[in-house]
Order: C-alpha cells, then sequence, then structure tokens
C-alpha cells in the first residue's frame, strides 16, 4: 500500500493524501519527525521536508510532485488540467498556494499553533502579526479570482480548488482564514471544496491526531 510520511496538519501532507483519496488511492500515513528521521523517511525524502511517498520501490517528496506523479499513474479523476492555458493557471494556483500564501501563513500557524501547541515552545506574537498582515493582500487577490459559484480554473474541480483549500484548512487552526463576511466567494468555495467526500475522509482522519492539540 502507497505510504505518505507527514503530519496531516502539513497543507502538502494533506493535499497528498487528498489526491490519493480523490483517485480512490489507498494510503498510510506514517508519522514522521524531520529532526530524527526514520530511515523509510529519509529514503523517500533527501531533506527530511514532509511530505514524502513510498509506492513500492519507488519514493518521491514534495507535494507538487506526488500530485503529479499519482496524476499520471491514476488518471481518472485528472486533478490536472488537460488544456494549456488552464494548466497553466492551476499551476499558478497551486505555486501562489505553496509558496506565496505558505510563507506568510506559516508564520502565523508556526507561532500560535505548531510551536505553543505541539511543540510546547513560546511563539514569536510579532512574527505571527507579521503574516496576518501579509496575508490581507493575498486573500483580496484570491476573492478577486474565485467565480460565485464551481471551481477555480476551467470549471472543473483541479489542484488549483485543492491546494487552496489546503492551505486555508491550515490556517483555519489560528482562525486566520477567509472570513466569510469580507472574502465570501473563497469562503464558499472553501465550503464547496472540504464537502467533497475525498475531504471528508481525510479530515475525519486529520481531526483524531490534530484534536490532542486542539
Ligand atoms: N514545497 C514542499 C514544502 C514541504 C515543507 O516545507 N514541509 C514542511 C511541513 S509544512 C516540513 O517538512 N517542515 C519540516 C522541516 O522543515 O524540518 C511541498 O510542497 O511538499
Amino acid at each position: 500500500m502507497l505510504k505518505i510520511f507527514g503530519f496531516p496538519l502539513s497543507p502538502f501532507v494533506r493535499k497528498a493524501a487528498v489526491v490519493a483519496r480523490e483517485k480512490g488511492v489507498d494510503y498510510t500515513l506514517v508519522a514522521v519527525n524531520p529532526r530524527n528521521p526514520a530511515a523509510d523517511f529519509a529514503a523517500a525524502s533527501p531533506f527530511r521536508k514532509m511530505p514524502a511517498i513510498q509506492d513500492g520501490d519507488y519514493v518521491l517528496s514534495d507535494s507538487t510532485a506526488i500530485a503529479a506523479y499519482l496524476d499520471r499513474a491514476h488518471p481518472e479523476p485528472a486533478i490536472f488540467p488537460e488544456g494549456a492555458r488552464e494548466l497553466g493557471r492551476a499551476i499558478w494556483f497551486e505555486e501562489f498556494a505553496d509558496t506565496i500564501v505558505a510563507s506568510s501563513g506559516g508564520k502565523v500557524v508556526f507561532n500560535r499553533f505548531v510551536g505553543p501547541r505541539v511543540l510546547g515552545m513560546p511563539g514569536d506574537e510579532a512574527a505571527a502579526e507579521q503574516g496576518c498582515a501579509e496575508l490581507q493582500p493575498m486573500m483580496d487577490y484570491l476573492e478577486s479570482q474565485v467565480p460565485d459559484e464551481g471551481w477555480l480554473v476551467g470549471g472543473a474541480y483541479s489542484i488549483a480548488d485543492i491546494s487552496i483549500a489546503t492551505i486555508l484548512k491550515t490556517l483555519d487552526y489560528v482562525g486566520a482564514c477567509a472570513d466569510p463576511a469580507s472574502h465570501p466567494k473563497t469562503a464558499a468555495l472553501y465550503q464547496r471544496v472540504l464537502a467533497r467526500p475525498a475531504w471528508q475522509v481525510v479530515l475525519e482522519e486529520e481531526h483524531k491526531v490534530t484534536g490532542a492539540f486542539a
């Protein structure tokens, strides 16, 4: 069975898990400690980043690489769009979520949740505040891009929706998610994504783990 190495609070680990579930691929989530990596995790992730996967004799790290691998290995349902313009735009939203939003959001999540609740170390509130301020124009941009209904790119659910929803879910742990009052289209898209059956399964498994730190 496919192994996904990681901790479910991570937006990137959740992305890999959701892509697998959307495709009906069964997997085991294997908890990791990047500071003291087990041999199988270290072999799959050369720089100790999560997620990584082990699929038989094949190993791979990075959520974007894993999503692309799973999409090609299990083509139905496709999560990367076919058309050139749609593919480009879907990957843009994935990169926007993974690099731009995650960079600022990480300051909030680390200092208000991971540090104090998971690692037992005090958070840096000034850094968290800075992250919150940086997030505002990103949320405004997102709100300008989300359609009134349906999905972000080309009318079909894709890696774009998955990537945006997974970073919003992690931000939700610190209440830094899209405010329905000020970003209603983003908030509605987020709820549409979370209502999908694959997400429901992933989130139920996740809350069993993260509930211990709530
Ligand atoms: N671009 C990578 C980012 C992976 C990443 O930074 N993961 C974080 C968790 S959210 C991690 O492994 N942090 C542990 C560490 O850096 O030691 C991806 O999409 O998988």
